[in-house]
């Protein structure tokens, strides 16, 4: 599965060098595409009644969970943001702009969270799963992206919503999101459980756990 990821994105490479000014933003190990590549385990959800059948759900640690239909997502208060992102498999794409619901403004529309809060594991279509500790949710540039470059996203990069970590190898970065799950302890994800580095600083190539 790996490999034929890989391969396919290496063929796809393209041979520029990065000038002197975007190659201070290249982490080590990466190559800067202008592509947006498609990469995903399974297939792309496809949904028939969204208004109905799509709801984004939130428990776990937290005074009661709660819910929000598209709509009531959608009414929330959103950000704009332009942004590097960076895949395991070796990709960057530069300048990448989103827009969607700020992690961090997301917990003023649920109930308190409770103080053994401390990790989060999203949960997506088809039993996707990615997670991170709640303090680096936090941060200004991690959102629940419903846009990428002024449109709607696309089927196959995660319409209607998925989670946006920039910071963080791409694979964090769950497409097709429907819950979210506070933990006191952290539970590794779908790539973290198949030896990915639960870390993924792309800075540091936290790429495959030791
Ligand atoms: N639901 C879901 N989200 C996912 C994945 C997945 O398999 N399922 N793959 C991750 C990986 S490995 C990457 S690199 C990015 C790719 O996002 P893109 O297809 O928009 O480039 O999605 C991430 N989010
Ligand atoms: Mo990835």
């Amino acid at each position: 599965m790996f490999h034929v990821l890989r391969e396919k994105l290496d063929n796809e490479k393209t041979n520029d060098e990065p000038s002197t000014d975007t190659q201070h933003r290249l982490p080590p190990g990466q190559y800067l595409t202008d592509k947006f590549p498609v990469l995903h385990y399974g297939s792309v959800p496809a949904y028939e009644d969204l208004e109905n059948a799509w709801d984004l759900r939130v428990w776990g640690e937290i005074e009661q969970p709660t819910q929000f239909s598209l709509a009531e997502f959608y009414a929330l208060p959103t950000t704009e943001i332009i942004t590097d992102i960076h895949c395991v498999t070796r990709w960057s794409k530069l300048n990448t702009r989103w827009e969607g619901v700020k992690f961090k403004d997301l917990l003023d529309y649920i109930p308190q969270l409770k103080p053994e809060a401390n990790f989060v594991l999203f949960h997506c279509e088809q039993g996707f799963t990615s997670n991170l500790p709640l303090n680096l949710l936090l941060e200004n540039d991690v959102l629940l992206a419903h846009k990428y470059d002024g449109i709607d996203l696309t089927p196959d990069h995660g319409y209607p919503l998925r989670l946006l970590v920039p910071g963080k190898y791409f694979w964090k970065s769950a497409k097709w999101l429907r819950g979210i799950e506070f933990l006191s302890q952290d539970t590794l994800g779908f790539w973290e459980r198949y030896g990915y580095h639960n870390h993924a600083d792309p800075w540091k190539e936290e790429r495959y756990a030791e």
